[in-house]
């Protein structure tokens, strides 16, 4: 089976009690789309989890962009982490030799931005944030369709920061199509309605649950979306 998870934010324990529920395999596959750390305590055991298990693949999030320009020392984020959900990563971190370091800075920058794959004929693109609109292009001759994998590329190559970040698939018009149905992570569902959980449309699926919303609400939930089956498996997080 192929499962994907979303904005897990250093909640390693329950990321855990969730992969048990579902009864994870070394045969499945798990895709992680992003923002694995921050917010929560247990940060670097997720990135080691995921660097460890050879059927998991983590697609970068803004959250491990921020932890990888830390550790190339850009002024900006050594100056801002914190206060953007780092405080509990950089508690970690910092106690660790340069060495190890090191090889954190090495696998956050050999993240890819987004993966695509065909699941039971539907063709899927997985990706944290979803579209930037400012680079809406190429787009298909034969149905005006945007090739969404090509233009996440474009982006990415022009403005990591600004892709990793945008909103922009949540905002744009109905009239907007892409060559693949997206599934992302990165905003909120809780910012859609009251009761949160995984969010449909027919264009994408936003499987962040807001497990570390900064707004409280019994609604927040860390989610796994099966691609087969369309089964989804809550797991709470306090
Ligand atoms: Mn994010």
């Amino acid at each position: 089976m192929v499962y994907l998870i979303s904005d897990v934010h250093g909640h390693y324990d329950e990321f855990m009690r969730l992969l048990r529920k579902i009864k994870f395999r070394k045969t499945d596959r798990l895709y992680l789309l992003g923002d694995m750390v921050d917010r929560g305590r247990q940060n670097l055991s997720m990135l080691d989890f995921c660097r460890r298990e050879a059927n998991v693949t983590l697609l970068k999030g803004n959250h491990e962009l921020f932890m990888q320009r830390y550790l190339e020392g850009d002024p900006l984020v050594k100056e801002k982490w914190g206060f953007w959900g780092g405080s509990t990563t950089l508690r970690e971190l910092e106690p660790l030799p340069w060495e190890k370091k090191e090889e954190y800075l090495r696998y956050l920058q050999s993240l890819a931005h987004g993966r695509a794959l065909e699941v039971n004929g539907t063709r899927y693109f997985l990706t944290h944030s979803g579209f930037s609109a400012d680079i809406a292009e190429p787009v298909r001759a034969e149905d005006g369709r945007i090739d969404i994998e090509a233009s996440v590329q474009r982006f990415v190559e022009k403005d990591e920061w600004a892709y990793l970040c945008s909103d922009d698939l949540h905002l744009i018009p109905a009239s907007v199509r892409f060559d693949r149905y997206i599934i992302c992570g990165h905003y909120p569902t809780l910012e859609y309605r009251e009761e949160g959980g995984v969010y449909v449309t027919s264009r994408f699926t936003d499987i962040d649950c807001g497990c570390a919303w900064k707004v409280r609400s019994p609604h927040r939930r860390m989610a796994c979306l099966c691609l087969e089956t369309g089964t989804v498996t809550y797991q709470r997080v306090e």
